[in-house]
């Protein structure tokens, strides 16, 4: 199966010479290949964006929002197929590919409420016989780049918005992923988008995302992904004067303290973990744990990991799936020496699982350090895998400042039943998302996602928020007294 670009309604092939193959990361098998495209491809889907944008934009609102209705219809309907898309081309559990699809079909709906909204506001004016309000424009053609771990939940929180708001978009998604978005695409054309208003363009991010970037003709660039390139993609749009959205790494951890349900605090923690292989940006990397609680949570948490199998998602009983390729195989291992050169203690896994069938594919041990010290670089850096580190603390302002000492500021979670040990956590845990008595994962659509300090740029994905993204506030004043009025200036 080849894929080709989406452009202005239509299947395109792309211009570039190159192929990408997409493997299935449970057991190598080749599902699809990807012509890669060039700026010239590019430079194509943002001219169909641009033609299809003024006519969308006059579409109203609520009727745009039908098309999301009938896309997040579709979704629905093929809710088990696109699970199963999912789950082959990037490999997390079948249960999980479900939830996100669900998130997606969740997103459709309430940017389609949104189309109803839009609100701004209407505020008495200064001078008499004076109408003052603020709307949401549209901003024009915006650009996508999306990762592979949540190929669809992300693009939707992206998208949808955008497109309700009256943006038309060209999207990248990764490299790894263009199944989910070739799924999409076909979504889009039988919900029956007008040609022009979404297009994809496969390709590497160095030629189509810089492509994009750089097109005088794309005024927001919203990405996620990793630091690295986040601060590439800021760098650029800074250059040239775009509003750019990044969404980027995470190092969250988990609290336990002292009076914590830790039956429960188990629970969370493996599946914030170790749910999708440990690669979210909200996966929980670290655990905060008080010093009397300690010694139980280890144990605890070493019984409840020899439950977890390892394999192929697409079986329902496996709890931990593979990771993307062998890149990221090799860069959690290397992470796991670190870890043991920094004197951490390796309490479980460690190690490439290769037993068998799994041999095939890029499958990693849930890994668990205890004795991590704060500030060492297992504790500080993004690991994207199934790695926990468990750190000692004292009481909860340690735990805090701990929490607080990385880059990143993504998602937090602290275990406690005392309502003055959470309300103090929930003020001064510095992260976007803040749980209580759950576990680091589990955003639902209609709240802002993103974070602080290394983990973005302070724009917010998904939640009302995302149409601070996607339009310009306009602030429009309508004088009917007939006169002129000079604010500040005239008195009556
Ligand atoms: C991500 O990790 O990139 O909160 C997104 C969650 C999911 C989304 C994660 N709803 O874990």
């Amino acid at each position: 199966m080849r894929l080709n670009n989406f452009i202005d309604g239509a299947w395109q092939e792309a211009g570039g010479t190159d192929y990408a193959p997409v493997l299935n990361p449970a057991n190598g098998e080749e599902l699809a290949q990807v012509r890669l495209s060039t700026k010239e491809d590019v430079d194509t889907a943002v001219a169909a964006a641009k033609a299809a944008q003024r006519q969308w934009a006059l579409v109203p609102a609520p009727k745009r929002a039908d098309y999301l209705y009938e896309i997040g219809h579709l979704m629905k309907e093929r809710k088990e197929h696109l699970s199963r898309v999912l789950t082959k081309e990037m490999g997390k559990v079948i249960e999980e590919a479900r939830g996100e699809v669900q998130e997606g079909i969740d997103m459709a709906y309430y940017m389609a409420g949104e189309g109803r909204r839009l609100f701004g506001e209407t505020v008495p004016s200064e001078l008499q016989n004076k109408f003052a309000m603020s709307v949401r424009a549209p901003i024009g053609v915006v650009g996508l780049i999306t990762p592979w771990n949540f190929p669809v939940a992300i693009a939707t929180w992206k998208s949808f918005p955008a497109l309700v708001a009256g943006n038309t978009f060209v999207w990248k998604p990764a490299t790894e992923t263009p199944m989910m978005a070739y799924e999409m695409a076909l979504i889009f054309k039988e919900a029956g988008l007008p040609a022009g208003v979404a297009n994809i363009v496969f390709g590497t991010g160095a030629e189509v995302g810089t492509a994009m970037i750089e097109h005088p003709d794309v005024r927001v660039i919203s990405f996620t992904g990793s630091t690295e390139t986040g601060r590439r993609v800021a760098e650029l749009g800074g250059h040239h004067l775009k509003k750019v959205s990044l969404e980027m790494g995470g190092k969250n951890a988990v609290i336990v303290m002292d009076d914590a349900n830790l039956e429960l605090a188990v629970e969370g923690i493996l599946w914030s973990a170790f749910g999708t292989a440990g690669q979210r940006c909200t996966a929980c990397s670290r655990v905060i744990v008080h010093k009397d609680v300690k010694e139980d949570l280890e144990h605890k948490l070493l019984a409840s990991m020899e439950g977890l199998t390892i394999g192929d998602g697409l079986d329902e009983s496996v709890k931990i799936g593979p990771v993307i390729n062998r890149q990221a195989l090799e860069k959690i291992t290397r992470y796991i020496a670190i870890g043991q050169e920094e004197g951490a203690k390796l309490l479980a896994g460690g190690k490439v699982a290769t037993v068998g069938n799994l041999a095939k594919g890029h499958y990693m041990e849930p890994t668990l350090f205890t004795d991590v010290k704060w500030d060492s670089r297992l504790a500080q850096e993004e690991i994207f895998g199934p790695v926990i580190s468990l750190i000692e603390v004292e009481d909860l302002d340690e735990a805090i400042e701990v929490n607080n000492s990385v880059r990143y500021g993504l998602s937090s979670s602290i275990f406690s039943q005392d309502i003055n040990t959470i309300f103090r956590a929930q003020r001064d845990l510095d992260t976007g998302i803040v749980y209580v008595n759950a576990g680091t994962t589990g955003a639902e659509i209609h709240l802002p996602f993103g974070g602080t300090k290394g983990t973005g740029n302070g724009h917010r994905d998904s939640g009302v928020a995302a149409l601070d993204v996607f339009t310009e506030w306009k602030s429009i004043y309508v004088d009917f007294s007939g006169k002129l009025q000079r604010a500040q200036i005239d008195t009556d």
